[in-house]
Parts: C-alpha cells; structure tokens; sequence
C-alpha cells in the first residue's frame, strides 16, 4: 500500500492548503467503546486482565495456543535455557497451514476464506471458499514439492497483492518452507539482496498486476533479483511466475528458458492432488520478513510457527474482535508484517473471511475503500495513519457517501495525530467504532501496546495500556525506570517473552543479541527472562493512566507511511552512482506520508553540481530500495557536518530539513558549514512553498533525537 501512497500523493505533498495537524500534542480526552460493540465483543469484561497478570506468566499464553489445532501438545510453555532464545511451546508440533486451511472445511467449506478485489472495478470480485483456499493450497504445495523444496529450506515470494501470494505462502507452511515475502514495490535488486541473505533457490514472482490504473510489468523485477542474488553468490534455480490473467502473459519481459517456469502451466499437472500437511515443531520456523536497522544489510526477523501462529490468533480474536460472520479488510500490504500477521495468519487461524484489494485505496477516487465496505458488509477495518490522511485529504467527505458499518477500525504503523484520528473516528467511523491503535513491530509478530475495543475507553495520539500478558517498562540511559506519570519519555522495553517474538535474525543471531537485549541487560549468562528486558527502539512514555504514547525510533531509522527505512540502506544506494562523495538521509515531517525520505550528497572533487547527479541519485534509490524511497528532496551540499571523529551529524542535516533548532553544534569540526548549508536548503524550500507547519513536541523530539548514536 505504502508505495501507492508515495506514487499517488508525490505531487501533492507540497500543497498547503491541507488543514494542520495537531501542532500541540497535549493530553487528549478518552472516548468510550460504542456499547453495541462491547454488548457482542470477544473481550468485553475488564476482568480479562486479571488471567495475564505476571503471577500466571507464561502459563497464561496456553489460552491462546489453545486456538489452534496441535497434532501433540507441548511439554513446556517456556523455555528460557537459551536466553534470549525464547522457546515457546516446546514439544509441541502443529502446523499453520492445517489451522488456517484444513480445520475450517470440516466446519464451513463454503464460507470465503478469502475476497479479492481486482483494482479495475470493471473485474468482478473472487470469493475463495475455504474448500477452494484447500484445493489451491493443496495443488501449489504439490507444485513446489516437485521442486525439491522441503522443511527447513527457504523461499522467497517477490508477490503483489493477490490471493497467489496467501495461497503460495499457506503451500510453504504446509510443507515446513520458510518463506520470505518481499514487498512488491521493492526493486529487483532489493529482492535479490533478500533472496541471497535467505539462501533462496526459489523465487516466486508475478507477470503484472495493477497500480492506479497502469498494469505494470513486475517480472522485470524477477531479472534484477536473480542478477543481483548471483552477484552476492546465491544461485536462483527457478523463477515461478504466476500470470495475473492464467494463460495470457502480461509483461513485456521475455521469460528465461530453463529457469522460468508460469505457474499455471505447472499446476496443470496437479489437479485434484492432495499433500499431506507436514507435522512440525512448534519452535520450527514459519517465515523471514525482512526489516532495516541501521545497517546496510536487512535483518530476516525470523517467527516460529507455534508461538508466532498462537500469538496472532489470540490477537486477532481479541483485538480485532474477530468473529465467525465477520468481514474483516485489513488493507496493508501482505508484504508487510500486518498483513501476515492480521490479512493471512490470525484472521485464517480463526476461520473468519479476510478481503484483499490489489490497488491503489484513492484508485479511481477517494471512495473506493467506502465503496468496498459497502458491497461487501466490511464491518472491521484495519489501515495505517498514512492512508488515512491521505483518504482525509483527497475525499474528506466521501465516507459518509456510502452505507457501511464498522464496528473497528485499527490503525497501525505509526502514531496518528489527534486530528487524523477524529475524523477516522468520526467521519470514518460515523462515531459508532472503536478505534484499535496498535503499536509493534515486525519483529514483536503481534501487538505490543493497544486497547481492547470493547472494554477501554481511546485516547487519540496513544496507542493504550500493554496487550494482555506484555508487560512494558520504560527505560532511561542508565538502566532507571522512568514512572508512569512523569510526563518524562524513555526507550520502551518489554521485560517478558511473549509467544510472538521472533527467534532470531536470520543468520546473524550475534546481531540479534546487541541489537535487542544487550542494552539493558547485566549478565549474559543468565537464564532468567527477568535479566533480558526486550528493546524495541522506540522512545515512548507512559501517562497516569497506564496509556503509552509512542514517540518513534530512537535509532537511524526513517518511518516513511508506516514502514522502516534504513539510513544506511538509503545512503549506500546513493554512493552508487560515481560522482558522489559523501551521502546522509534524514526525515523530513510530511503531512500525508508521516515522514519522507531527504538526502544530503557531497560530490567528489571537480565534480559540478547538476540536476543530472541529482536525477542519478533519486534513479539509484529507487532502483537499489523502491518508489517508497524516493526522496522528497536531494541536496547537494559543499560538505556535511561533522563530528572530530568525521561522523556526519545527521541530527544537524535534520534539523535543517525541519526548521528546527540545530542545537549544540560546539563539537562538530566544521561548524560554519551548517550556517551554508542552512541558507541554501531553508532558501530553496521557501521558495518551493515547503516552509513545515510548526511541529508538535513529539516530532520535535523525534527530530531532535534522530541520528543521536
Ligand atoms: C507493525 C509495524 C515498527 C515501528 C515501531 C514504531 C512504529 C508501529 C505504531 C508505531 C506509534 C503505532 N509504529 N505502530 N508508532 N503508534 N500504533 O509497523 O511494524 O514496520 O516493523 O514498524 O513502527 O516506531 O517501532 P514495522
């Protein structure tokens, strides 16, 4: 959905005339939970609480485990030996595909599992029973058995959004395949980077699919993965390449003989075949999903198939209100973690029906989402806060045009402005849902901080109190807790476990450590979950009332509409092209897409600035990441600021993007150029119209504190 976003709203992010959001975000108040919504909601007694309180740790999680079908239970809920190599539900074996596939058609094989939404609204929509979702599962697994493709061994999906890419996914899990999902929108090249990390000898991909109205040509993308894999050493054996229109091919790309192979083609021979789901471990892996840090190379967050499919199950039901008749649209982007965990996974493991939409929310106009709702009895929602200021901008009065009925409505991704959320909720939300703010990560598998629909009051701007059986705490630099109440922020840690955390990332289990427990942790032998408190990255704080509010990364990471871009990542595609020297990327606050992407380059000596190097720059980002990426505005600057140790001072370039103040620039080596660089980037963005809104406290702190370590 993200790059939709990017594509469809670039022309438009220069515009003033948007109303401002939230310039000062104080203390907001509750709303309560509609009480029709409670009357009927999964959780509607606060007493809930009460069975996950830290006294039943961990054992309290079996209520969820016990959403699942296992074929043996487990021995022990968990095991903490490796510390912090969690182990939840050892001894057990199950298998996800079975749970979201195999157990529903003995209940209701005629319900759909699955409705797709073409984005031409000329192409009718499929409803995909779940007996059908079987068939299709059943015979793709078949195909990729053929392959060789066994448990253990990876996969890795290059899929847009149609039901090939769940069925695909559900086909890996049956077998025990790790797949690894690359956001469509992501270049070749960024699919090749992923395929080589995994060790993937598959790849999965499409002919086209549509984008705001264009069908566009992915299986180019295919050529650049597989190249750019083989550079990094890791050989593609076979290219499957599904075809958005069976026995017609939509690109313009010629497929390679011997290696791609159309998916249509092959199931031919697979008809009617039956393949015995695989009884697994419930600590074996299910999938990678990669996400950036603050290095070059992406960290394949790994989840486990008994903690990971329990975790989003007993959220689904509870946070997402899930029930057998329900009609629930997530509209992320399977490629994301929000949509295995809450499009595929959790809604599937509980037999509900889940809507998928291939395009653009604003194609061919800003009703469409309401539209969807409407012809389809859509009664839970789940978007981001990018989508939704984007859909407030374009068509602010089209929901009431329409005749839906949601009952929630999530959001997720980022913090949403107290303005954003009032017109979801009322506008949206016709004043008659709860809003479900969801706060976590992809490597957390689920929520980590949220309300429960039917029984907490909202409060806009926070996310809520902890999730049942997470227990968060705040954290200063020196290891103090910082109190409930204080009006002080901190780095949010969880001190438990929980079902859904992932394993490891993949291959680099030392990264994993460093990055996620040894900041607060004081003895790394220890076994003991109390001595690994779990840090997420995000500075957050938390009210008297138990609410947290999440104020962003504390590290070098940029949250374009809702997802992670890595500053190095950004950086190093742009030192691809040869005339630059020096490259940083900052964000830049911007009113539909949360933040975007800016970057300062240096040139080599005797190189003159040009529109041309600037042109090569955007070329190389969007290349080497995705459209996602592509920078609201390059840069080219005499020279960085910088540390006596030569490190750039992304802070400094940060506050210049933002018309904040530059703070203490007594340590840089090269002061006066933050004066230069300041004159010609604020100048040239005053006349471009781009002078920033005054900026709230949070994202004052937030750009403040970018690029502190
Ligand atoms: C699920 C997902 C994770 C980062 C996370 C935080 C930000 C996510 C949020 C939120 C405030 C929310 N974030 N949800 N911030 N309120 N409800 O988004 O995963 O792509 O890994 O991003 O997104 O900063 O650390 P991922």
């Amino acid at each position: 959905m993200a790059d939709d976003l990017n594509d469809v709203t670039d022309d438009e992010t220069n515009e003033s005339s948007e109303a401002q959001i939230a310039v000062h975000w104080r203390e907001e108040n509750y709303y309560e939970p509609p009480a029709a919504l409670t009357a009927q909601a999964n959780a509607s007694d606060p007493a809930i609480r009460d069975q996950f309180t830290e006294d039943k740790f961990p054992d309290c999680f079996t209520a969820y485990a016990d959403l699942l079908t296992w074929y043996k239970p487990w021995d022990t809920v968990l095991d903490t030996s490796t510390a912090p190599f969690w182990k939840w539900f050892v001894g057990g074996e199950l298998n996800a595909s079975y749970n979201c596939v195999d157990r529903h058609i003995e209940t209701h094989p005629n319900k759909a599992a699955l409705i797709w939404l073409p984005e031409p609204e000329s192409e009718a929509h499929q409803a995909i029973t779940y007996r059908e979702l079987y068939v299709r599962v059943n015979e793709f697994a078949a195909v990729l058995k053929e392959l060789g493709l066994k448990a253990g061994d990876r996969i890795t999906f290059h899929m847009p959004m149609v039901p090939e890419l769940p069925v695909a996914m559900l086909a890996a899990a049956r077998l025990g395949v790790v797949h690894s999902q690359v956001f469509a929108g992501f270049s070749g090249t960024a699919a090749g980077h992923r395929i080589a990390d995994s060790g993937s000898t598959v790849l999965v991909t499409m002919d086209g699919y549509y984008r705001s109205g264009d069908l566009l040509d992915h299986k180019v993308k295919a050529d650049e993965a597989v190249e750019a894999a083989a550079k990094e050493g890791q050989h593609v054996d076979t290219v499957l390449v599904f075809r958005r229109y069976p026995g017609q091919y939509s690109a313009k790309t010629p497929m390679v003989e011997g290696r791609d192979v159309f998916v249509d083609d092959l199931l031919a021979a697979h008809k009617g075949e039956i393949v015995e789901p695989a009884r697994l471990s419930a600590t074996d892996p299910l999938f990678l999903m990669y996400t950036s840090g603050t290095t070059g190379r992406p960290k394949g967050c790994q989840h486990s198939i008994g903690g990971y499919m329990s975790y989003v199950a007993g959220t689904s039901k509870y946070y997402q209100d899930i029930h057998p008749d329900d009609t629930y649209w997530c509209m992320a982007d399977i490629g994301w973690i929000t949509g295995h965990s809450y499009i595929v996974y959790g809604p599937l493991a509980l037999g509900t029906t889940s809507v998928m939409y291939e395009g653009t929310p604003n194609y061919p106009d800003a009703g469409r989402p309401w539209r969807i709702a409407q012809q389809l009895g859509v009664n839970i929602f789940h978007t981001s806060p990018t989508a939704i200021r984007m859909l407030r901008k374009v068509g602010p009065d089209e929901p009431a045009k329409y005749n839906y009925h949601f009952k929630t409505m999530t959001t997720v991704g980022e913090p949403i402005e107290p303005e954003v959320w009032r017109w979801y909720y009322e506008t949206v939300g016709k004043r008659e849902a709860a809003i479900t703010d969801t706060w976590w990560q992809t490597e957390t598998g689920g929520f980590l901080g949220s309300t429960l629909p039917g029984v907490d009051k909202m409060k806009p701007g926070s996310c809520g109190p902890a999730a049942l059986g997470i227990y968060p705490v705040i954290l200063d630099e020196d290891s103090n807790e910082v109190p409930k109440g204080s009006g002080k922020a901190g780095n949010i840690c969880i001190r438990a476990p929980w079902p859904g955390v992932f394993q490891t990332i993949w291959g680099q289990p030392d990264r994993f450590v460093s990055t996620y427990y040894a900041k607060y942790n004081k003895d790394p032998e220890s076994k003991d979950w109390h001595d690994w408190p779990y840090f997420a990255g995000d500075g957050a704080l938390e009210a008297a009332d138990g609410y947290f509010r999440i104020l962003g990364r504390v590290d070098d990471v940029i949250n374009v509409a809702g997802h992670r871009l890595g500053t190095k990542e950004l950086e190093s595609a742009a030192l691809t092209v040869s005339e630059v020297a020096e490259a940083a990327a900052v964000p830049v606050i911007d009113d539909i897409r949360g933040r975007a992407v800016e970057m300062y380059i240096s040139l080599k000596p005797g190189v003159e600035a040009s529109a041309d190097v600037e042109n090569k720059v955007k070329v190389a980002i969007e290349t080497d990441i995705g459209k996602i990426a592509r920078p609201k505005n390059i840069w080219i600057v005499p020279d960085m600021p910088k540390t006596r140790s030569g490190k750039i001072m992304r802070r400094v370039i940060a506050a210049t993007s933002n018309f904040t103040d530059t703070g203490d620039i007594t340590t840089l080596a090269n002061p006066e150029v933050v004066d230069k660089i300041r004159e010609q980037v604020q100048s040239a963005k005053r006349a471009k119209g781009e002078v920033p809104r005054e900026l709230s406290e949070t994202e004052e702190h937030e750009i403040k504190s970018f690029g502190q370590e």
